[in-house]
C-alpha cells in the first residue's frame, strides 16, 4: 500500500500554478548556462530529518507519528520505511539521497550484528536504488548519539572508542561504495571539547589528522573514488567543534596533508552559527578549490540554535547560486536539504510542501543568479573596482616585481596614494534587487 496515495508525480507547472503541490520554478530539464536544472542542483533528501525526524526538541517529546511506522526498531520496520521514502523522493523527483549508517538500520548489541543490520537494509536501499533511479549523494557514519562517544570519536580521549570509530566508518564507507554513492561525508559530530582544563586539544588534532588519513588509505583499498567531505560546524554538539568554519576546515587538510582527496560540505545554519554568511563560506570554500557540495537549509534569525529549517528565503538561494556558479559548481556534489520540519508541522504532506518550496526557492536562486551574471553588471563593477591591479604598479606587484624597498621609493616620490572611488554598495544592493 502506498504511504502517499494522494500525491502522484510532483510536476511543474510554471509560475502562475497556484496547485501547493507543483512547481512553479523547478523545472528539471530547463537549461540554465548550458546546464539544466537537475544537473546544477542535485538535489538530495536527507534520511534522518526526513524519515527519522519525529519533532522531538531538548524542552519535548515527538509530536510527528507516521502511519508507515510500526512502532519497534526492527529489520522489517527499517525495510519497510525504505520503500516509503523511496516512493516519497520519487514522487518528488528527488535524483538523490543521503543518510547515516544509524537512520537507516538498527543499531544492534554489538558491532557485528549492527554491521549485519545495515546490510540488511542495503539491501533493500539497493533494490529501491535500481527501481527508481535514484542514486546516493552521500554516506556517512552517526558517531555522536551513542553515549561511547560522549568524547568524541576520532578525538576521544579514550583509544578504544578510536578503534569503534574506525570500525565503524570502514563499514559505512564499504556500504556507501556499494551503494554507488558519489561522496563520503565526516561531520565532525562530538570532535570537540566543552572545557580545556581537561582537554589535550594538540593530540586530539593529531589523532582527527591520523584517523582521516586512514580512511583515505582505506578508500584506496577498497577503491572507492568518491569524493570525501568535511562539513563545518562551529557549536552544537559541543562547545568548540574542531571544524567550526570553511578557513579552520581547510587549514585542517592542509596541515594534515588531507587537501588532494577532501572538498568541504558547507551548511547554511553552520555558518551562520560561526558568524558568517552562507555566500561568504561558499566563497572561500571555493577560492581554495574546496566546494564540494551544501548542505541546503537556514536558520531562525530569532533562535540561536540550529533549527534546520527548509530555506524558503529568495535572497539567501540567489547568493548561494552566484556563489556556486562563480566557482564552476557543485561537480559530484548536490543541494542536500538537511533541513527538519518544525515539531508542529505534524502531516506527513508537510513533507512535500517542505522540499518542494526548498527545490522551487533554489531553482528562482539559479534563474535570478544567471540573470545577474548574463547582464555583467555585478562583474563589470568588480572589475573596475579591481582596475589599478590591471596594469602599472598593481600589474607589477601582482607580478612579484616590486619588494618593500621599491615600493617605498614609488611612494616617496609620488608624494601621496590616489584617491579611493566609492564601494556603492548601497548601489549594489539596489542593483540585485532589479533581478529578484
Ligand atoms: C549536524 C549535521 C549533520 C551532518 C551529517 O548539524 O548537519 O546532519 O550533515 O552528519
Ligand atoms: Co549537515
Amino acid at each position: 500500500m502506498p504511504a502517499f496515495p494522494d500525491v502522484s508525480k510532483i510536476k511543474y507547472e510554471g509560475p502562475d500554478s497556484t496547485n501547493p503541490l507543483a512547481f512553479r520554478w523547478y523545472n528539471e530539464d530547463e537549461i540554465v548556462e548550458g546546464k539544466s536544472m537537475k544537473d546544477h542542483m542535485r538535489f538530495s533528501v536527507v534520511y534522518w530529518h526526513t524519515f527519522r525526524g519525529d519533532g522531538s526538541d531538548p524542552f519535548g517529546m515527538p509530536t510527528i507519528e507516521r502511519a508507515w511506522e510500526d512502532g519497534t526498531d526492527s529489520i522489517e520496520n527499517a525495510q519497510n520505511r525504505v520503500r516509503v521514502a523511496f516512493e516519497f523522493m520519487e514522487k518528488l523527483g528527488a535524483p538523490f539521497y543521503a543518510f547515516h549508517d544509524r537512520d537507516v538500520a538498527p543499531e544492534g548489541a554489538t558491532l557485528a550484528q549492527s554491521h549485519a543490520n545495515l546490510d540488511a537494509v542495503v539491501d533493500v536501499l539497493e533494490q529501491e536504488q535500481q527501481r527508481t533511479g535514484i542514486k546516493l549523494l552521500w554516506g556517512t557514519a552517526n558517531m555522536f548519539s551513542n553515549p561511547r562517544f560522549m568524547h568524541g570519536a576520532a578525538t576521544s580521549c579514550n583509544a578504544d572508542i578510536f578503534a569503534y570509530a574506525a570500525a565503524q566508518v570502514k563499514k559505512a564507507m564499504e556500504v556507501t561504495k556499494r551503494l554507488g554513492g558519489e561522496n563520503y561525508v565526516f561531520w565532525g559530530g562530538r570532535e570537540g571539547y566543552m572545557n580545556l582544563y581537561n582537554t589535550d586539544m594538540k593530540r586530539e588534532m593529531d589523532h582527527l589528522g591520523q584517523f582521516l588519513n586512514m580512511a583515505v588509505d582505506y578508500s584506496k583499498t577498497i577503491d572507492f573514488e568518491g569524493t570525501f567531505l568535511i562539513e563545518p560546524k562551529p557549536k552544537e554538539p559541543t562547545k568548540h567543534q574542531y571544524d567550526s568554519d570553511a578557513a579552520a576546515c581547510i587549514n585542517f587538510l592542509r596541515a594534515y596533508g588531507l587537501m588532494d582527496r577532501f572538498k568541504l560540505n558547507i551548511e547554511t545554519n553552520h555558518a551562520t552559527l560561526a558568524g558568517h554568511s552562507m555566500m561568504h563560506e561558499l566563497d572561500y570554500a571555493g577560492s581554495q578549490g574546496c566546494l564540494g557540495s551544501i548542505d541546503a537549509n537556514t536558520g531562525d534569525l530569532l533562535l540561536g540554535w540550529d533549527t534546520d529549517q527548509f530555506p524558503t528565503d529568495i535572497y539567501l538561494t540567489t547568493r548561494c547560486m552566484l556563489a556556486i556558479l562563480k566557482h564552476g559548481g557543485l561537480g559530484a556534489g548536490g543541494v542536500n536539504f538537511d533541513a527538519k520540519l518544525r515539531r508542529e508541522s505534524t502531516d506527513p504532506m508537510d513533507l512535500f510542501h517542505a522540499h518542494i518550496g526548498g527545490m522551487d526557492s533554489f531553482a528562482r536562486g539559479l534563474k535570478i543568479a544567471a540573470a545577474i551574471r548574463a547582464d555583467g553588471g555585478l562583474q563589470n563593477f568588480l572589475d573596475e573596482r579591481y582596475g589599478s591591479w590591471n596594469t602599472g604598479l598593481g600589474a607589477d606587484i601582482e607580478a612579484g616585481k616590486h619588494n618593500f624597498e621599491s615600493l617605498s621609493a614609488y611612494m616617496l616620490e609620488k608624494g601621496e596614494a590616489d584617491a579611493n572611488s566609492s564601494g556603492r554598495q548601497e548601489y549594489l544592493e539596489n542593483y540585485i534587487n532589479r533581478f529578484v
